[in-house]
């Protein structure tokens, strides 16, 4: 399954770099939040466990789900809201943020061809401006984008 393999790959070294490079930035930087509307770098990297368990959620039912496929959003500020990230010990979100990723290479690894070019269509409810129709192998790599994209406001 060529077509995926380079995401699965980015995936891979995100999870084997990450913890590491966390782990060096000192504990008050962690929890720093320039205003009270921003997210610190510890809810940030809380913001990727919701993401991965939501888009983990997508992934599995994506391939057996009535098609095509309709993507709802979740409620992003509330999710890292009620997860209190900022008092959560730094081991212990790294710990789940590493394993809910290694489960989603579990799951994409194991996607037949077919299944990846499965239609993905958006709710009227959905935040993005875009609402053409997509697939199953552009929202996993969407997936792996935006956890970049957070990555880079980290480090
Ligand atoms: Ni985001």
């Amino acid at each position: 399954m060529n077509v995926i393999n380079n995401t699965i790959n980015r995936l891979n070294s995100f999870i084997n770099e990450v913890p590491e490079r966390f782990n060096q930035i000192p504990a008050d930087e962690l929890v720093f939040k320039k205003s009270p509307g921003k997210w610190s770098k510890k809810e940030i990297l809380g913001h990727l466990c919701d993401s991965a368990i939501n888009n983990l959620s997508r992934f599995v039912r994506a391939q057996f789900e009535e098609q095509p496929f309709e993507l709802t959003p979740y409620a992003q500020d509330d999710w890292v809201r009620v997860n209190h990230y900022n008092e959560m010990n730094t081991v212990e979100l790294l710990n789940y943020w590493v394993i809910v990723n290694k489960q989603i290479v579990q799951i994409i690894t194991n996607i037949p061809e077919e299944k990846l070019a499965g239609t993905i269509v958006f709710g009227d409810d959905a935040f993005r401006e875009d609402k053409s129709e997509k697939n199953l192998l552009w929202l996993i790599e969407d997936y792996v984008v935006h956890m970049e994209y957070h990555l880079k406001q980290v480090f």
